[in-house]
């Protein structure tokens, strides 16, 4: 089984159980006039994720792991968007409303679809989701435990909202997850950091963390 030097510990996993998350490589997210830049967020903080991710998808396949891509979009006729998020930030142009990548944060619109370099490819899983967790109310993890699933490889936007959320739901459904560092940004470094140091203290409260050298460089 390859072992990945990470923090806190060396990180084993079986490419059969193990599934790389990659978390809402979204134009709404990382372009500008998306989701992300209507909060007011600087995107290009997020500037290299995608090529990172993209890399990190490269030997994810190589190795046949379950590629699962996340995608926080809501449906067309916004049902499953609680109105408090919708109000949160008082935006003018906000959750379903017409941006210039399409309405905001809306399954099927321009800016929920994923930036080129980070497509799925054919069989990969496409996994929509309506909050920031990608085990809630999604079945991501009857699709996990269906297919043997232990370990999760997770990268992707943002590091301490979508991605610390879904590494947090995973740790508590006792899924063994790795974040790989590089391969995650925030609108914020100082969260980035802070977000990872949160993941490997303890003992690995959370999980692991790694970068994607390591598990380039993991042997079995
Ligand atoms: C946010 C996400 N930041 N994908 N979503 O609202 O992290």
């Amino acid at each position: 089984m390859p072992t990945v030097p990470a923090r806190p510990g060396p990180f084993r996993f079986d490419a059969r159980r193990t599934a790389l998350v990659v978390i809402d490589m979204q134009r709404d997210f990382l372009e500008p006039g998306g989701f992300g830049a209507m909060l007011g967020n600087d995107v290009a903080q997020l500037d290299g994720v995608a090529a990172q991710c993209a890399r990190l998808l490269d030997w994810g396949r190589g190795l046949g792991l379950r590629i699962i891509h996340t995608q926080e979009a809501h449906a067309r006729d916004l049902s499953d968007c609680p109105p408090a998020k919708r109000a949160r930030g008082n935006l003018a142009c906000g959750i379903g409303d017409a941006g210039p990548l399409g309405r905001v944060l809306v399954e099927g619109e321009p800016g929920a679809d994923f930036v080129p370099e980070c497509r799925p490819l054919p069989g990969e899983t496409v996994l929509r989701k309506p909050g920031k967790g990608a085990f809630f109310a999604t079945s991501l993890e009857q699709q996990l435990r269906y297919a043997g699933i232990t370990h999760l490889i997770v990268g992707g936007v943002t590091t301490e909202v979508c991605v610390q959320t879904t590494l947090r739901e995973a740790n508590d459904r006792g899924f063994d997850a790795l974040l790989v560092e590089d391969c995650t940004g925030s609108y914020f470094p100082e969260f980035k950091r802070a977000t990872i140091e949160m993941v490997v203290a303890q003992g690995g409260i959370v999980g692991w963390a790694a970068p994607l050298r390591a598990l380039l460089d993991a042997r079995d």
